[in-house]
């Protein structure tokens, strides 16, 4: 008799939390910007297929290239597809990359084309183009400066509508 229980929708709706707390970790972990090493361990060199290692990655806005090589034995050049197609960087640059530790922020949704123009490199297998795919939350602005800070925004977000949605459930 003299034991108090709390009320058992008091439960349920702490179960609920603990539920939209895992979620948004979930959230959290699919929509981080990843750092990614071109070419892995092999890092960016000749005689490696870089066609083939990003078919098997995904890009997303926000995620940044890190091409690490030694200064002067290569380059990356953010090129038109035509340009990666000929190996030609007559016309079609971008931009030019050359300090052996390059990081580029892949910061629009669209086809990236990378290649390498020191010697024959470009046609030995040191070109590769990507397909950048928008964050999951395509709702939020992504003109800022920060592509991190939207995820983070976008996660609160998700929090409060799912904190909103269970009030609404509960009341
Ligand atoms: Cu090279």
């Amino acid at each position: 008799m003299g034991i108090t229980k709390k009320p058992k929708s008091f439960n349920y709706f702490l179960n609920l939390m603990k539920l939209l707390l895992f979620i948004s970790c979930l959230f959290f972990t699919i929509s981080k910007s990843e750092v990614i090493t071109v070419g892995g361990e092999n890092r960016w060199t000749d005689g490696f297929g870089y066609a083939s290692w990003a078919d098997k990655l995904n890009f997303t806005v926000g995620d940044v290239l890190v091409f690490s090589y030694t200064k002067g034995s290569h380059n990356v050049l953010d090129v038109t597809r035509a340009a990666y197609q000929s190996c030609d960087n007559s016309s079609g640059v971008n931009a030019k990359y050359e300090t052996g530790d390059d990081h580029i922020e892949l910061n629009e949704a669209k086809s990236y084309w990378f290649i390498c123009t020191v010697d024959s490199h470009c046609r030995l297998g040191m070109r590769f183009g990507i397909n950048v795919s928008a964050p999951v939350t395509t709702s939020v602005n992504q003109t800022g400066d920060s592509s991190s800070r939207s995820n983070i925004n976008a996660g609160f977000y998700l929090l409060l509508v799912g904190i909103m949605s269970m009030l609404i459930f509960i009341v």
